[in-house]
């Protein structure tokens, strides 16, 4: 048995949100669609799909391609990482916002992950170990998240996404996976980022796959 002492030191840990797909995303256009785009936050750390200076930004991902123009159905394809201790600020809240040209954008919902009862819960570590190789940490489940508005109370819209929370050991030696899913038989071109750098483009051809892993920037 581990002393509780030691259990409730922080430790530090790597967080890696994959986020798939959206759906039923509602509309805040006037012609019912959206223009999605997502920002991650933990704790003091943010991460936002249009953060950063415009013109440090990498010039095969540009501004217009990161957020998803006009949809209900958004295909975002997208990583983020970032570190944490934990026990500590474990609240990791995924929300979906509205790009807008002329006004402030909105935030479209939101749906929030406590990391502790992840990492301390014997059955969420125990997924997917059957399946971790060498080269791939165990498969955690996607999962359908729904997005909250504090002005609704009906969903507004579901992401397709999952969460690794991985210690530092586990970082090194397991880089970001890269991920797609086909939602149609016709290949079409694709892209996927992380923590907002192109990282990969190719066709989509078949369902859920994984690719070559990748090394996280
Ligand atoms: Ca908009």
């Amino acid at each position: 048995m581990i002393p509780m002492r030691e259990l409730m030191k922080p430790k530090d840990y790597v967080v890696r949100v994959y986020v798939l797909t959206g759906t039923k995303i509602v509309g805040k256009d006037a012609n019912g669609k959206s223009d999605p785009y997502l920002k991650i936050k933990l704790g003091k750390k943010k991460i936002s799909d249009l953060s950063g200076s415009k013109k440090n930004w990498d010039k095969d991902f540009p501004y217009e391609e990161r957020y998803i123009a006009a949809t209900n159905e958004p295909e975002f394809f997208r990583s983020y990482e970032m570190t944490c201790k934990l026990p500590g600020a474990s609240t990791l809240d995924v929300q979906c916002w509205d790009w807008d040209a002329f006004s402030f954008d909105d935030l479209i919902g939101h749906t929030e992950i406590d990391l502790e009862d992840r990492i301390y819960s014997k059955i969420w570590k125990n997924f997917g170990t059957k399946h971790q190789t060498d080269d791939r940490l165990a498969l955690k489940p996607a999962e359908l998240r729904t997005l909250w508005s504090t002005t609704s109370g009906n969903p507004q819209g579901y992401l397709k996404m999952w969460v690794d929370v991985l210690t530092v050991e586990e970082a090194k030696q397991y880089v970001c996976v890269c991920v797609y899913h086909s939602l149609e038989t016709t290949p079409r071109s694709f892209k996927i980022t992380h923590n907002n750098l192109l990282k990969h483009t190719g066709t989509l051809v078949s369902t859920y796959r994984n690719h070559h892993p990748r090394s996280s920037s």
